[in-house]
């Protein structure tokens, strides 16, 4: 039985800095993501069971991430290729039957240095033909606008997003994007997880937190130039495009008490409210909700508000909700739980009743069903699911892959959109997170592999780069043709 309705948007999802690689062609300057530096010697053990951050960028490696012109040691400049590959992709895509595609738009590709005065019109031809080439195959276009990367010019001459100059110059690029895509691109989301500042501050907010004396206060304060910056590009839509089609983005850590001792129920609605909720309430009610007041004046916390800066967010809410959903996970007191992992976070409780992925992430398709409700409960707008997968390694052999655990995952997370549509959610697409195999976020890895389409290369960029479907191409092919019926 499935609930989904006739025009339900299932789609895949990548990000530029993550596939698209020419790190250094077409006029498009260093990002911030380039600087991302891997070691094949690392131990992955140790990486994987802690998902160490490998990003949270020190300054000796920035340096010398700035000082290298090649690809070797930073797999972000590479990718899968897809720069120049796409054409071949989206025809992959369409034998999927996607009816529409996320990624992400590169900065550094529109504005090299971030305050050029006028933009790359190579960078911008790029995405012309890569959105019209969506367009004749009948895909629409999903297009986040910073996902995690911006001009390092942008770091090193104004600090990253610290630096309420970063708002001004987000609002040119945003304006220079609505103007020559507001015809062609279906859906816009301005920010990738808004809520990764917090715990994976290059990636977020592109500062180096080993520099910053109040990281908290650094931190919160760039939160609240990407909120203003958020609510800048929501005026800028309502002037330039008008189809009320601009979203907000959080990484949704659906949270459970450990126990059902009242302590730790109350910690779930306190992380619960910090890590996710505070981030929609700005976004989609327009002002800072008051339980934050014990967290900033804990963490001696002063948000720097400039004037209008308070009108400008009650006034300029976003139009839907999306978020990323890969796992749960616990809040307690002070029941010694198991530590394992989870989306960018390197220690959670683990919980006793759930299996975790070749990575520590606790799989838990209800808990989707559960983050649906919760957030469609609390704000009674249109919700879409911006990521989910899984990553695992997976086996390639006689040019495939028996992705049988990533076919069972997806099943599980398709039903629980069905029961969750079921109970009344307005949810209005999916777009699986790599629906191409893809450098991985956290580790920078190839081998953490979430695509129905695999990429024969590996950790160090070697190998052909060709494509091939996995089982699970299948599996997702004839999910689409049945509305979610044969899973
Ligand atoms: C999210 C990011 C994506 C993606 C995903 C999976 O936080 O928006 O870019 O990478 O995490 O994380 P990873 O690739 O580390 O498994």
């Amino acid at each position: 039985m499935s609930n989904f309705p006739k025009d339900f948007l299932w789609g895949g999802a990548i990000a530029c800095s993550q596939a698209d690689g020419a790190f250094n062609e077409g006029g498009k300057g260093l990002s911030t993501q380039d600087c991302r530096y891997f070691d094949s010697n690392w131990d992955f053990n140790t990486i994987y069971k802690k998902n160490a951050y490998v990003s949270d960028m020190k300054t000796d490696d920035f340096k010398k991430a700035l000082a290298c012109k090649d690809d070797k040691d930073y797999p972000f400049r590479r990718g899968i290729d897809f720069y120049h590959e796409y054409p071949n992709d989206i025809k992959l895509f369409k034998e999927l039957g996607l009816k529409i595609f996320r990624t992400s738009i590169c900065w550094s590709r529109i504005f090299p240095n971030g305050d050029d005065d006028s933009p790359n019109e190579e960078g911008l031809r790029y995405y012309d033909t890569l959105f019209q080439t969506l367009k004749e195959n009948n895909i629409k276009i999903f297009a986040t606008i910073m996902h995690y990367d911006i001009p390092v010019n942008l770091v090193i001459k104004y600090g990253g997003w610290k630096n309420r100059k970063l708002i001004e110059l987000f609002e040119r690029y945003v304006e220079v994007l609505f103007t020559r895509y507001k015809d062609i691109v279906d859906y816009w989301l301005p920010f990738n997880e808004i809520n990764a500042a917090r715990f994976a501050h290059w990636d977020g907010i592109s500062v180096i937190a080993e520099e910053e004396e109040h990281l908290d206060q650094t931190v919160f304060q760039s939160i609240h130039h990407q909120f203003i910056a958020n609510a800048k590009a929501v005026a800028l839509s309502k002037k330039l495009i008008g189809k009320n089609n601009i979203g907000a983005m959080v990484a949704a850590f659906t949270i459970y008490p450990g126990t059902c001792k009242p302590e730790d129920v109350m910690q779930t609605l306190t992380d619960q409210r910090y890590s996710n909720y505070f981030y929609f309430d700005v976004m989609a009610r327009g002002y800072y909700p008051s339980y934050m007041r014990p967290l900033f004046e804990k963490l001696n916390v002063h948000i720097q508000m400039e004037k209008g800066d308070e009108e400008l967010l009650r006034n300029n809410t976003v139009d839907f909700l999306s978020f990323s959903y890969y796992a749960s996970q616990i809040a307690t007191v002070d029941e010694d739980f198991e530590i394992t992992t989870g989306n960018m976070t390197g220690a959670v409780y683990a919980n006793p009743y759930l299996k975790k992925s070749d990575f520590g992430w606790s799989l838990d398709n209800m808990g989707l069903r559960i983050t649906l409700n919760k957030l469609y409960d609390r704000y009674q707008l249109p919700l879409f699911v911006a990521e989910n997968g899984l990553g695992a390694f997976d086996k390639f052999e006689n040019e495939t892959v028996r992705d049988t655990y990533r076919i069972e995952y997806l099943k599980k997370h398709v039903e629980a959109m069905s029961d969750a549509i079921n109970d009344g959610v307005h949810l209005i697409g999916y777009t699986m997170w790599g629906i191409i195999d893809i450098v991985s976020c956290g580790p920078l890895t190839m081998d953490k592999r979430y695509g129905v389409i695999y990429v024969d290369r590996d950790n160090e960029g070697k190998g052909t780069n060709k494509r091939y479907k996995k089982d699970s191409f299948a599996w997702y092919q004839k999910c689409i043709a049945s509305n979610g019926k044969e899973i």
